[in-house]
């Protein structure tokens, strides 16, 4: 080959690897779904482009009520004391499948849609979890008591047909986020999660990691295939795990998962020490899912955290802020505050007049934390 040749051949290469290399972005970009609606194609790159700004505060039912206070329209934990609504809301739809008209924590599905609606107009983001019931037991999801319940809802089990019922129920909720124009609103669905522990009847002593993997992919392709839903992203939430390896075990793929998270909060009762574990197991989930994320082109975030009643004042700038700066996770969802008179003491952000209220607004202010 001549100098000329060489040079022209050369030059090829580069451009046929910068258009695979721009290929392999553009459709790691792109949910798991492949028929996913333009909105949930355009969710996806809302987050992907505002994490590479910064980290969202997400509070979980946010909207429908707070510490004292249960539906006030407009008013917003959160917002009482920083000023601003946080980016993301977490909700929680367990006791749909029931047909209720409200959640296991007395919110009323019409509320939550519209909350939804709200949200999604101000361009906010909507994460679902899902306490499903135990269907065996007619307990809810703590029920753990056997270890057959996944194996009984697959496709081969005595409750198949009656859990299809069930997801039937959940996919109506989902199909019925619509805005105003009757587009439907894409949201962030986060089931079965927690699974690595063996509190909920889908946990790690409850089933196989093959179990779960057909539990997921079950409900997702009947959301998909039975109800047309491809409005969803799909996160994986296990609780803290030691390593990547145990993160993968029950990970259904990538064909079946857009965010990959994790739950962990500060244990026992929020000691110096118990605050010293946290941060070990935060940092070390943080890298699991980052790196992960980073190989897979998933998007990383904190599906659940929080110190309850936040009895350490400088919790979110001392200790939240320096274990999230930088890792360009997408949000870290804080659990919820809650408004019944028997749990004064559950709630993990601050209310307006809290000891750490004055410490949660500096974190809220800081120019990589993101509300709105
Ligand atoms: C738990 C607690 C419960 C609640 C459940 C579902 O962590 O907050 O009080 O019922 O989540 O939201």
């Amino acid at each position: 080959m001549k100098l000329t040749e060489s040079r022209r051949y050369l030059s090829k290469v580069v451009i046929c690897c910068a258009f695979s290399l721009y290929g392999l972005k553009l459709l790691a970009q792109l949910p798991a779904d492949l028929n996913a609606t333009k909105e949930t194609k355009a969710l996806y790159q809302k987050i992907n482009t505002r994490r590479e700004k910064g980290i969202s505060i997400g509070h979980q039912d946010d909207l429908a009520y707070g510490h004292g206070w249960y539906k006030v329209k407009g008013r917003s934990d959160v917002k009482d004391v920083t000023g601003k609504y946080p980016n993301v809301i977490g909700w929680e739809i367990g006791d749909i499948e029931l047909g209720k008209p409200y959640n296991l924590d007395s919110v009323y599905f019409d509320d939550m849609r519209q909350h939804i609606m709200e949200t999604h107009k101000r361009g906010g983001i909507t994460t679902l979890s899902w306490h499903a019931n135990n269907i065996v037991s007619g307990k809810n999801a703590w029920d753990c008591a056997q270890d057959t319940v996944v194996r009984s809802i697959l496709p081969a089990g005595s409750n198949h047909q009656q859990y299809l019922q069930w997801l039937d129920r959940t996919a109506g909720f989902l199909l019925s986020l619509k805005d105003n124009q009757g587009n439907l609103i894409p949201v962030v669905l986060r089931p079965y999660h927690e699974h690595t522990g063996a509190w909920f009847w889908w946990g790690a002593k409850q089933c196989s990691p093959q179990e779960y993997k057909d539990l997921w992919k079950m409900t997702a392709e009947y959301f998909q295939q039975k109800h047309g839903i491809h409005h969803l992203l799909y996160c994986y939430s296990p609780s803290e795990t030691e390593s990547e390896a145990q993160f993968l075990e029950r990970y259904p793929g990538d064909e079946y998962v857009d965010l990959v998270a994790f739950d962990c909060y500060v244990p026992g009762n929020g000691t110096l020490e118990d605050i010293a574990k946290y941060k070990v197991a935060m940092a070390k989930n943080i890298s699991i899912i980052a790196e992960y994320a980073r190989k897979s082109g998933k998007i990383p975030t904190i599906g659940e955290t929080g110190l309850e009643s936040i009895k350490n004042p400088s919790y979110f700038t001392e200790v939240v802020y320096p274990l999230i700066r930088g890792k360009g996770l997408a949000w870290i969802l804080f659990w919820r505050n809650a408004y019944e008179k028997d749990k004064p003491n559950h709630y993990y952000v601050p209310y307006k007049g809290h000891p750490a209220a004055s410490d949660f607004k500096k974190f809220a202010n800081k120019k990589n934390i993101l509300l709105h």
